[in-house]
């Protein structure tokens, strides 16, 4: 629109003083660069998006959802999927801390992103075992983290296998506290 009322005025100007015609062609120009440049960018962008990446076909299903954890300490698990990324979950320091959300159904997971606490201790996140699966003694790795994570850190994995899930766990190898701000799953909208 911009480029087209331009033209216009450049016609318009022309015929009243060729001063300004030599002006406006360069703003013309400058602006037209610009677009190629912007669409350039944009294709660039677009090409490197991977599909399965596209959250917008996804779902996030495990907000709200029941949770449980291996201890408490006065952080419940509930508070990893409350939508508050500066609310987090906390375990005792412990020998393989859990913590694990039950979807309610199966659901084909895409993508589990974690978000670190963000006050402090980042580094409490690794050794991190996330596994999936439809029931308790069906759980298959799903990604590994080695970390040491960092405050704040938005992390996103990507399950090994295409397998339908109801549960998510994540186990921290080691002596460790196991504490998330946040933990969203997404599943393949059905
Ligand atoms: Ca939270």
């Amino acid at each position: 629109m911009m480029i087209v009322t331009t033209l216009f005025l450049i016609s318009y100007l022309s015929i009243i003083d060729g001063q300004y015609l030599q002006m406006l062609q360069t703003v013309q120009s400058t602006i037209n660069h610009n677009t190629a440049t912007l669409s350039i960018m944009l294709q660039e962008i677009l090409r490197r998006l991977p599909k399965d990446q596209n959250i917008a076909a996804l779902r996030e299903v495990a907000f709200g959802k029941r949770t449980k954890q291996s201890s408490d300490d006065y952080r419940w698990p509930s508070v990893a999927v409350d939508g508050n990324l500066n609310s987090f979950s906390r375990t005792q320091v412990e020998h393989s801390p859990y913590w694990e959300v039950d979807l309610g159904r199966d659901y084909l997971i895409k993508r589990i992103d974690i978000f670190n606490r963000k006050d402090c201790c980042g580094d409490r996140l690794h050794d991190l075992y996330i596994t999936t699966g439809p029931a308790h003694n069906q759980m298959y790795p799903c990604a590994y983290y080695k970390g040491p994570g960092r405050t704040g850190e938005h992390l996103v994995f990507k399950c090994h296998h295409s397998k339908y899930a109801r549960y998510v766990k994540l186990v921290i190898k080691g002596k460790e506290s196991l504490t998330l701000a946040e933990v969203k799953v997404y599943a393949q909208d059905d």
